[in-house]
């Protein structure tokens, strides 16, 4: 029988991708997912029912569910995942963050502490934590959060780091930069653009190729910070390296590219022939109290002992985000018509 993985927030972006990657490998594969009279497993769909695959309801909130989940399933593999994990949000909801943020994983350690000592976890830790230290940043680079995100994250990195000294866990910290994909959530800043050049290149197609004259522009907050960009699905192959090690560490994972916002407009507007600079307006309300201005990483370390390297580059990370959203919009509008 394979091993078996639980995975917190495993509807999310990155837990998709892990989850698909983990059966791949012939995992059995446990999904903690939030109660919700919504549906949001839309990124899971396709593996419900799947042989291999369960959902598990619950909250790393929660103590006595960790607890009771860890102890049932004694998972080989935990992977935390689960995350308030919008900076600017964390600004508006600073508790809450820090309760899921730093508390949840609390929870989690101790319960594999006290209930399943053997399990190997997984940290979803952030380049957010380095705030603003200067780039290139790598797992020595200080720590200087710059949001009740980052702050709450760097409680949860530090507490992995307790728990491999004190109690000897295997617990590991992945310092994951930027990453992106057609599932990322569409209040994110590369999502939002992508969805928009989708919405504007149906619109054109409706007005002999040329932008509709009342098109509402694009209102984002600041277009000059600057990110290291990758596909997540690279990411998650660089999570799952991380607990087949022999000892527990840290490790950056990252492009060691970094790019500005404005870039990654220019090349989403690239296939419309247009100049972005019509179609935005900044709007004050979008910028943070804090920005973190400037990330790129240097995954060094994960290179020469993980083996690890992303394999998307940013161009066509960009290419993929748009073309996918401009089949979900001649979907939607096909489906419009049809009915
Ligand atoms: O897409 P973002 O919201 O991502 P951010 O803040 O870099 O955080 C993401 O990456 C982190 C890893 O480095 C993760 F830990 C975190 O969970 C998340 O996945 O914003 C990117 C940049 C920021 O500088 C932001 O100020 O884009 C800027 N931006 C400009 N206009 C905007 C907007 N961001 C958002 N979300 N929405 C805007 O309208």
């Amino acid at each position: 029988m394979g091993k078996a993985a639980l995975i917190t927030g495993v509807n999310g972006q990155d837990g998709s991708y892990l989850a698909e990657f983990l059966l791949e490998k012939e995992y059995r594969v446990h999904g903690l997912i939030r109660r919700s009279s919504v549906d949001t497993k839309e990124r899971i769909a396709h593996l419900v029912g799947q042989p291999g695959f369960e959902l598990i309801t619950g909250d790393v909130t929660d103590a006595t569910g960790v607890h009771r989940i860890i102890r049932r399933i004694q998972p080989d593999e935990v992977y935390n995942l689960a995350a308030q994990s919008h900076v600017g949000v964390s600004f508006d909801a600073p508790v809450a963050t820090f309760a899921a943020d730093a508390v949840g994983p609390l929870n989690i350690l101790e319960a594999i502490r006290t209930e399943s000592p053997h399990t190997r976890f997984y940290q979803a830790s952030t380049s957010e934590l380095f705030g603003s230290s200067q780039p290139p940043q790598n797992e020595n680079t200080p720590m200087i959060p710059r949001s009740p995100y980052a702050v709450a994250k760097l409680a949860a990195h530090s507490l992995v780091r307790l728990y491999r000294e004190a109690y000897g866990l295997f617990a590991c910290a992945g310092i994951l930069y930027n990453h992106e994909s057609e599932r990322r959530g569409e209040e994110f800043v590369t999502r939002k653009i992508t969805k928009y050049v989708a919405r504007l290149a149906g619109a054109m197609k409706n007005s002999a190729g040329t932008p509709p004259l009342d098109w509402p522009k694009l209102a984002l907050g600041n277009l000059d910070a600057k990110r290291d960009w990758s596909f997540c699905g690279d990411m998650v192959r660089g999570m799952w390296l991380m607990l087949q090690q022999d000892q527990p560490d840290d490790f950056v994972l990252a492009s060691g590219e970094s790019h500005s916002v404005r870039e990654f407009l220019e090349l989403a507007f690239r296939p419309l022939g247009l100049d972005y600079r019509d179609f935005v307006r900044t709007d004050p309300s979008l910028f943070r109290p804090a920005e973190v201005d400037h990330l790129c990483g240097d995954a060094a370390k994960a290179r020469e002992v993980l083996g690890w390297e992303p394999r998307v580059s940013f161009e066509e990370l960009v290419t993929r985000m748009v073309e996918s959203d401009v089949a979900r919009e001649r979907d939607r509008h096909g489906l419009r018509c049809a009915s």
